[in-house]
């Protein structure tokens, strides 16, 4: 029996079982063993589908965003108003048939943006070229989920697809941790009170991975996805902001039904685009730091990008890879300094627009 048998196999069994609470421990056996298989089809090279790699982009500039829609909801002509780069765009499906890059200057901020080919429903079986299109998504750092006017909650049906190959969208990791020893038993311990999952599942789910000593710290209350999420260990965990196109096309109270997160443009008339710029920006959670030094004051035009919660550690690295041990200490000034100029560490977190002068040892 192939992969894809087997996979049919445990789905019709997981749909035959009604959920409920004598049944548990058998569903999370099933959703464990559909797991394994899913990731060895994702890996391996046998069956349809087409290489798991995916479409070969180099990543550069300061953050990566990758295009996620439909065929021919304007992500090429979207693509052209956010950074003049050309994609062709027209009026058929599939106009895409690669991966598009472009580059969005913001802030100071290079952000790569990538047009990709539609995707259709199944993508994540490998659907069209799904697979391909999806796997760019995984080294992204934000998925714009691209709808039209038309069908604006399709936003759901493409984080469906995304997740379907391991991409948790606008999700935290699971706080649980997995720890495996050679021997001594497993001991599953739970820190917060659950509603799904207990001793006997999470054993034997764990037992399914091979794991059979160490111990398992569940620190939400999970569901059996999420530890089968945190064994299986490829997932990756990416924010979205979901881009209605086309508003030129509909009338002012359609516009009103949405949810509040969508930001609605036109890019074919090049409607709200610096909105759009703008909210890319804040989803990357980008924050400027211009270095000082004694001889030069800041320059505001060039500003370091880093994530929000960053250290004066992140800010060392990214000025050279040996300067995070050369430093004796930095003196910071902007919002996040208790006074301007206060001396800091390498754990200090840094804030948008804060001046950082580094000293070495
Ligand atoms: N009215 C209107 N039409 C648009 C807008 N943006 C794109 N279009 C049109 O929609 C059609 C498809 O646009 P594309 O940019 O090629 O769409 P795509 O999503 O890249 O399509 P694929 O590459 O096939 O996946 C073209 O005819 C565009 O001119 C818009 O804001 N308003
Ligand atoms: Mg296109």
């Amino acid at each position: 029996m192939g992969i894809t048998e087997k996979i049919k196999e445990i789905e019709d069994q997981m749909a035959k079982t009604q959920k409920h609470k004598g049944t548990e421990h058998h569903l999370g056996m099933l959703k464990a063993k559909l797991a394994k298989l899913k990731k060895e089809q994702l890996g391996g090279s046998a069956g349809g589908g087409g290489a798991a790699g995916g479409f070969a982009v180099k990543k550069s500039g300061n953050a990566t965003v990758a295009f996620i829609g439909l065929p021919s909801v304007g992500k090429s002509t979207l693509l052209s108003a956010l950074t003049g780069a050309k994609s062709k765009a027209a009026a058929y499906a599939f106009t895409t048939l690669t991966c598009i890059p472009g580059m969005l200057q913001y802030n100071g901020a290079n952000i790569q943006l990538l047009d990709l080919p539609g995707i259709i429903a199944g993508a994540k079986t490998g659907r069209g070229r799904g697979r391909e299109v999806l796997a760019v998504a995984r080294s992204a750092d934000l998925v714009l989920l691209i709808v039209d006017v038309f069908d604006p909650h399709y936003a759901s049906k493409l984080k469906e697809e995304l997740y379907g190959i391991g991409i948790r969208v606008d999700e935290n990791p699971p706080d649980i941790v997995v720890e495996t020893a050679v021997r001594g038993g497993l001991n599953v311990e739970f820190t917060k009170k659950q509603s799904e999952l207990d001793e006997k599942t999470v054993t034997g789910v764990v037992n399914e991975y091979g794991i059979f000593n160490g111990s398992v710290i569940i620190r939400q209350n999970a569901t059996v996805d999420e530890l089968i999420d945190v064994l299986t260990a490829n997932r990756r965990y990416i924010p979205s902001l979901t881009v209605v196109n086309k508003v030129d096309l509909a009338k002012a109270s359609d516009l009103k039904k949405w949810d509040k997160g969508f930001v609605g443009v036109s890019a074919q008339n090049r409607e709200n685009i610096e909105q759009l710029k703008e909210a890319i920006f804040q989803k990357l959670q980008l924050i400027r730091v211009y270095t000082k030094t004694r001889f030069k004051g800041p320059d505001k035009d060039e500003p370091m990008m880093l994530k929000r919660g960053a250290t004066i550690a992140d800010f060392c690295d990214q000025v050279h890879r040996d300067m995070r041990s050369l430093l004796k200490y930095a003196q910071v000034w902007g919002a996040s300094a208790k006074h301007p100029g206060q001396k800091v560490g390498l754990s200090h977190v840094i804030a948008d627009g804060d001046v950082v002068q580094l000293h070495k040892r």
